[in-house]
């Protein structure tokens, strides 16, 4: 029986491209995001396979209702990925939009972790499953005007390892993927809101592509149930991170 994978945030980027690619391997593709006309493309695109199913990750109702809402034949789900989310704006800490800040906790953490807790128990009871999550180096290396965006991504780190601990003993996986520069999806276009800016960002540069982790994931999802990788920094070859920075009178 074909496994089923409910991939958030897969109108666009990398959720598109891992919707696609694990469409393509043999699972049945449960396709979350708030743009249902994305949403309805795919599933033209994609065939049966692919369930269309619009989800907004603020929605604390609708997250506390799956899998209940979802149609029968699509409730049982082995793989989660959470991959929606967004950074806001590039301002430093103290000119930043307070309501950036909301927006970005709410989805890169709050909505993650309480969709994770709706459909943990789910894996629990079948002893199959793994979760996946959207980390980034920007839980890690910090950067001038990462400030909130880069602490939701540590959020993601330090939850997806606790979640190990919680679940050792039990045949529920839990990877967390965390990507440098990436092109090829809306992420800077969000970010910036000016497209030609989001254009200069990859302006000279080779960045990872959403084909590239929707690879990674497929490799992580095929590994033997024993083996769980725990955490992937990658980057594209032509990043590196910085060093210190001192500030001179
Ligand atoms: P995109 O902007 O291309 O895609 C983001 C996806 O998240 C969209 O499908 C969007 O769907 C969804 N989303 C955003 N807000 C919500 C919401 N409230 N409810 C439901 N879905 C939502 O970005 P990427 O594909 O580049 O990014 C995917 C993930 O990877 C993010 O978590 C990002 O932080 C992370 N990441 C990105 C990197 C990059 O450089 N691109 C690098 C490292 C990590 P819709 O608008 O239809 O709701
Ligand atoms: C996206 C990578 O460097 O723009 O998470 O924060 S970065």
């Amino acid at each position: 029986m074909k496994q089923i994978a409910l991939v958030t945030g897969a109108t666009a980027g990398f959720g598109r491209a891992i919707a696609e690619r694990l469409v393509h391997d043999g699972y049945r593709v449960i396709a979350t995001g708030r743009r249902q006309e994305r949403l309805d493309e795919l599933a033209t695109h994609l065939g049966p396979d692919l369930l269309p199913f619009r989800l907004d990750m603020n929605d604390a109702k609708a997250i506390a209702g799956l899998p209940a809402s979802l149609p029968e034949g699509w409730r049982d789900v082995d793989v989660l990925i959470n991959n929606a989310g967004l950074a806001l704006g590039m301002e430093k800490a103290q000119e930043a939009e307070i309501a950036n800040w909301q927006t970005m906790i709410a989805t890169n953490v709050t909505g993650m972790v309480e969709l994770t807790r709706v459909l943990l128990p789910g894996m629990l009871a079948r002893d199959r499953g793994h979760v996946i999550a959207l980390g980034s180096t920007a839980a890690i290396y910090p950067y001038t005007g990462g400030n909130v965006y880069g602490a939701t991504k540590a959020f993601v780190r330090q939850f997806t390892r606790n979640l190990r601990c919680d679940l050792l003993g039990n045949n529920v996986r839990v990877t967390n993927l965390e990507p440098g520069l990436c092109g090829g999806s809306e992420f800077s276009n969000v970010r910036l809101r000016d497209d030609a800016k989001a254009a200069a960002v990859y302006e000279g540069t080779k960045p990872l592509l959403p084909a590239d982790i929707a690879e990674t994931v497929a490799w992580v999802l095929s590994l033997p149930r024993h083996v769980n990788i725990n955490e992937i920094e990658l980057m594209p070859t032509c990043q590196a991170a910085g060093g210190l920075s001192v500030a001179r009178g």
